[in-house]
């Protein structure tokens, strides 16, 4: 069988990740974009860098020519478009980039398609996000819910579902996007609520961070786990015909839930007092190896509004039944409680390996192990 190219925008992201490794698992020769940075610290995919049918490009979706070069050199059967300014707080500071970033730069990849004559060959999976309901109209949310996006990032991403429908309808083209909930994992940013939790759960419970200080904490949330989520991008794209899919578990939890939870998994028992900004973590117990920590009576978590944003997003809850039925994709393969889990599982050993070399925090383990540091 003759081997299928992908192209991934956004391959050092989170889902980037992830989609690499499903793709290289199903014998696709895996191509992606990466931005030039100062550091070349690839983390999430530096297990992946040096093996066969895996190439990296230098490109920026802010770029049309590099883009255009990139996708004639490439000739991929698949693109998969990831790359984003995906931190919605982050885009009421950067209105215009994230703009660029995420609306124009989904026009880029679709022309630089066009422009080398793959647009009959080449199907295209956009990456488009739960944030287009935003001041929600509807609960749960699906294909038929009408859109009302609440912030810059859901405003750009909207012209990006706008522009992939009218690429698909004006030229014939197999461009679809994944409308998916929000999806968490070991590997997910650490300024996002799940995994800025999972840590400071981690940290406190070694002793190395004392508060944790949060947001809207009953914004609820449809969270699944990125690894099952990217085997329905790909799915998306084997599919019959180009069509638009909600990806979620149809479960929906408070941040609060998500960060009792947490703090549970580390061995802390919190109980919650107070409202709106007054309202606090406060430990009432824990589990028998932090008993010499001090920790019983002490505010654990505070809310500050340094986390609020200026317009939010408070009721997403997906309902994935058109993906259950037309791709046979399983929304339930991780709980919520198996995702928590495994986050705190995996920020307790990271926290454990953590020193502070100069002002960045660092995993000497790892890099000793690559003789970055002797
Ligand atoms: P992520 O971890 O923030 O990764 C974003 C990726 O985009 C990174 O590889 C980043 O590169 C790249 N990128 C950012 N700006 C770029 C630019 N100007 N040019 C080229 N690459 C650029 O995001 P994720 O969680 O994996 O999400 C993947 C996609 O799904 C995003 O489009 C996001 O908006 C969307 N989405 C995510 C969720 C979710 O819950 N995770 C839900 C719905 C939709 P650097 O590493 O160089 O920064
Ligand atoms: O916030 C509240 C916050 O930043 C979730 C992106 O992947 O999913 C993600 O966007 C909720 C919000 O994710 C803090 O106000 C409370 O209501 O983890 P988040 P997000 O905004 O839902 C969607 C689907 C995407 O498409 C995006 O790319 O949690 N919250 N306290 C907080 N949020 C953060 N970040 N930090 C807090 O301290």
């Amino acid at each position: 069988m003759c081997m299928k190219t992908a192209l991934i925008t956004g391959i050092t992201g989170q889902d980037g990740s992830y989609l690499s490794e499903f793709l290289l698992a199903k014998g696709y020769d895996v191509h992606g974009i990466i931005r030039r940075s100062s550091v070349d610290y690839r983390e999430r995919i530096a297990h992946l860098e040096g093996t066969p049918h895996f190439h990296l490009h230098y490109g920026d979706m802010s770029d049309s020519m590099g883009l255009v070069q990139i996708v004639g050199k490439v000739r991929p059967d698949e693109i998969y478009n990831l790359a984003a300014q995906s931190h919605v707080q982050v885009s009421f500071d950067s209105p215009e980039y994230t703009a660029d970033c995420d609306a124009t730069g989904v026009l880029r990849i679709l022309e630089a398609v066009r422009q080398n004559g793959l647009e009959h060959s080449c199907r295209i999976y956009q990456a488009s996000t739960s944030e287009l309901y935003g001041k929600v109209e509807q609960v749960p949310q699906d294909e038929q819910t009408p859109f009302h996006p609440y912030s810059p990032y859901a405003v750009a991403k909207l012209y990006g579902y706008w522009i992939v429908k009218e690429y698909r309808e004006a030229y014939d083209m197999f461009c679809c996007s994944g409308i998916l909930f929000n999806h968490e994992s070991e590997r997910r940013g650490e300024t996002f609520v799940t995994r800025k939790i999972t840590l400071a759960a981690a940290r406190i419970a070694q002793g190395k961070q004392t508060k944790l200080y949060l947001g809207n904490l009953s914004s609820l949330r449809d969270w699944g786990y990125a690894k099952d989520y990217v085997e329905c991008m790909w799915l998306i794209l084997q599919n019959k015909r180009p069509e638009d899919f909600v990806i979620a578990t149809g479960v929906q939890h408070s941040v609060r839930e998500f960060c009792e939870l947490a703090f549970q998994y580390a061995g802390i028992h919190l109980r919650w007092e107070g409202e709106g900004k007054d309202e606090k973590g406060i430990c009432v117990s824990v589990s028998d190896n932090l008993r010499d920590m001090d920790l019983v009576g002490k505010v654990l978590v505070e809310v500050s509004s340094d986390f609020y944003r200026p317009t939010d997003v408070v009721n997403l809850w997906g309902n994935p039944a058109k993906a259950k039925r037309e791709l046979g994709w399983n929304p339930a393969k991780t709980s919520f409680e198996d995702l928590v889990k495994l986050m705190v599982e995996s920020d307790m050993e990271k926290v454990r390996n953590e020193v502070i070399l100069g002002h960045a925090r660092t995993n000497l383990a790892e890099y000793l192990e690559k003789g970055i540091v002797k």
